[in-house]
């Protein structure tokens, strides 16, 4: 049950129809993806796809724990640099042209923020599966890198960073320690992926961690 009909037996699930999918999880906890595997690249680029989150029950050392897709959208009938009009927009799945951007659906000033009391561990889980790759920052701290693709980092081995660059495919989890009170930037450093159709002001990829007082 892989879900790629092309090559192996799960069956296509055509519209109206439903399928569940039975499977063991051996994996540890971690941070996942999944996808549509029939017309990638139609299907993927219309938002087929979502984060797979394996939880450990007996953590305890983490108070905040966010998971933040990256998706970048091709909007039919948008003139570049002009505001875009609250409406429903026609997406083209093969363009490259990209006119906004979004982190799990939204674009700023859109986007959920963050809240974080002082002195939390904070866990961000980063993914992204389309076609562009995301250098994430945040401002105001340093996180360390504690998982790749799902994949436990051992402590010796985990950097500090404050931007990390979440490719196609791949999910990163970092963790940082809340002692810094403010509103803080958490963003993608790519210039245009902040941005609401090449118009003026902060869109896009961007929220904020937010102090609670
Ligand atoms: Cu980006």
């Amino acid at each position: 049950m892989d879900g790629v009909p092309d090559v192996e037996p799960s069956p296509k699930i055509e519209p109206g129809y439903y399928f569940d999918y039975h499977f063991r999880i051996t994996n540890p906890p971690g941070t996942h993806m999944y996808h549509s595997h029939v017309n990638v690249a139609k299907q993927d680029m219309l938002g087929l796809l979502g984060g797979f989150v394996i939880l450990n029950p007996h953590e305890k050392n983490v108070n905040k724990d966010y998971l933040l897709l990256m998706q970048e959208w091709s909007l039919v009938g948008l003139e570049k640099g002009k505001k875009v009009e609250p409406g429903q927009y026609n997406l083209k799945p093969f363009s490259m042209d990209f006119n906004m951007f979004t982190i799990n659906g939204k674009s700023f000033p859109s986007t959920t923020p963050m809240p974080v009391e002082y002195d939390d561990i904070v866990r961000l889980r980063l993914g992204t599966i389309q076609i562009n790759h995301h250098p994430m920052h945040i401002h105001g701290h340093q996180f360390l890198v504690e998982k790749a693709d799902g994949n436990l980092i051992a402590d010796n081995d985990r950097i500090f960073k404050n931007t990390i660059l979440v490719a196609a495919g791949e999910t990163w989890d970092v963790l940082f320690k809340a002692n810094n009170p403010g509103i803080w930037p958490f963003h993608c450093h790519i210039s245009h992926h902040v941005s609401n159709n090449f118009t003026d002001g902060t869109g896009g990829m961007f929220t904020t961690l937010v102090y609670k007082p």
